[in-house]
């Protein structure tokens, strides 16, 4: 195997370094828990991404979810050329937020409004702190490896890059600032029932992914998020789905469609804004309307509803409401799964794969993986050298164990055949 040429990605992380810490804008980026130097990508169109040394690269990270229609899809370029002829940013109302919300009501009929941000982060802290002013009540439960951003709050016993880290509760939070955030253990309804139990009346919310993916891919139980439902009713604390990996992921309404499971708030990101930053939280009306201007629970910012991301998080979501494109969708990753299960099984080296529809994981271990102790067990040493080794072979997938990977719209059979022989190659070095 000629070894990849990557000199300009290493000069510049070096020079990154001394400007930015660790050299990257978000930590997963910097390869820390797989070793070696981040390449630094320059473009990308459709399934492939090109770095700046020149090499070319089959991507499953998809900019940690966004990318489902595959890069630079030419609608969305078109849109975001449109919109930025016209201005970039207003700071007054626009009409494509109107339609922006509009697209997002109608695939989740639970949305009654919505409110645009800039971030999941900040979706998700906006929605934390909705359903403590709504409910009067400052306790909230979220799982352990559940990642919901990086507000203090949700920092405790987090996933993503703080598990890839062994953060689990991040320096800077204080302990006042932590107390209120209780954690259980997702898929064990027992440890929540208890939790709700010794703080009644306590808890405002449960805020959980429906489907992880900062553990890894680990799906929901058969019925846990059903009674998940009944329980947060009976206790009457809010039911938030952070579904900004599985919004307009796993399906055009997301895990709530998918499981028939009904939240009370939503947090969404990632896919609606097309790779431009937007983030969004919606729910009841009678809950909604608890927020600023409206109600008293104070929420704002600069470039919430930026004309350029809504007019991307447009053109995105109007392909994906195309017929058949969560059959097309679907059908591909189930192709590509197929071929690297047989890889898998043919290797006899152990992993296990969670998949639902087109974003898995697979770890590196024997499995079951059903939560984030299962999760972590896996052998995260063999998993740098897999990820290396398909690096080589010009596959892009996450630089962390405990992430997504994601197929698009515009990954090719040809695609994935190649990736599933990169990955029969690699398999046999381990
Ligand atoms: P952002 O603030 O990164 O847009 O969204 C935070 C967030 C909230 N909720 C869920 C379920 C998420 O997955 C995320 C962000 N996901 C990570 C990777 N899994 C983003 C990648 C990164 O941190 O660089």
């Amino acid at each position: 195997m000629a070894r990849m040429k990557t000199t300009t990605s290493i000069h510049l992380f070096s020079l990154a370094n001394t400007l930015i810490p660790g050299g990257v804008n978000s930590p997963v980026r910097a390869f820390r828990s797989v070793g070696g130097t981040p390449l630094f990508l320059e473009r990308a169109k459709g399934s492939t991404v090109r770095d700046v040394d020149g090499n070319a690269f089959i991507d499953y990270v998809g900019s940690w979810g966004p990318m489902i229609l595959g890069h630079a899809h030419p609608k969305v370029v078109a849109a975001i050329r449109a919109s930025a002829s016209r201005g970039t940013s207003y700071g007054a109302p626009t009409p494509g937020e109107v339609g922006l919300s509009r697209l997002i009501r109608k695939a989740f009929p639970s949305i009654e409004k919505v409110r645009l941000v800039s971030s999941g982060t900040e979706a998700a802290m906006s929605a934390v702190r909705l359903a403590r002013g709504y409910s009067g009540k400052d306790k909230i439960i979220k799982f352990e490896g559940g990642y919901h951003g990086h507000a203090d709050a949700m920092l405790v016993s987090a996933g993503s890059g703080a598990l890839t880290f062994g953060l689990p509760d991040s320096p800077g939070v204080p302990r006042e600032a932590a107390k209120h955030t209780l954690t259980a253990a997702f898929n064990d309804i027992a440890s929540v029932k208890r939790l709700l139990e010794r703080n009644r009346n306590q808890v405002a919310a449960v805020i959980v992914e429906p489907i992880p993916g900062n553990m890894g891919v680990v799906p929901p139980a058969p019925g846990f998020l059903a009674e998940l439902r009944t329980l947060t009713k009976r206790h009457r604390a809010l039911l938030i789905f952070d579904e900004v990996i599985s919004g307009f992921r796993v399906a055009f309404g997301g895990a709530q469609e998918l499981f028939g499971v009904v939240p009370d708030l939503t947090v969404l990101g990632k896919i609606i804004g097309g790779g431009l930053p937007v983030g969004a939280f919606g729910g009841r009306k009678e809950i909604m309307d608890a927020l600023s201007p409206v109600g008293p629970v104070y929420q704002a910012g600069t470039l919430s509803g930026n004309p350029l991301a809504v007019a991307a998080g447009i053109a995105t979501l109007t392909e994906l409401s195309r017929k058949g494109a969560y059959r097309e969708l679907n059908a591909k990753a189930d192709y590509l799964a197929e071929g690297m299960a047989g890889a898998f099984s043919a290797s006899g080296v152990p992993t296990y794969t969670n998949r639902v529809g087109s974003m898995g994981t697979t770890f590196f271990q024997k499995g079951p993986v059903t939560d984030y102790v299962s999760a972590r067990r896996s052998d995260t040493k063999r998993y740098a050298k897999y990820f290396h080794g398909l690096l080589e072979r010009g596959i892009y997938i996450a630089p962390s164990q405990f992430e997504a990977g994601f197929v698009s719209l515009a990954h090719t059979k040809r695609d994935m055949d190649r990736t599933i022989a990169a990955a029969k190659a690699v398999l046999a070095t381990l």
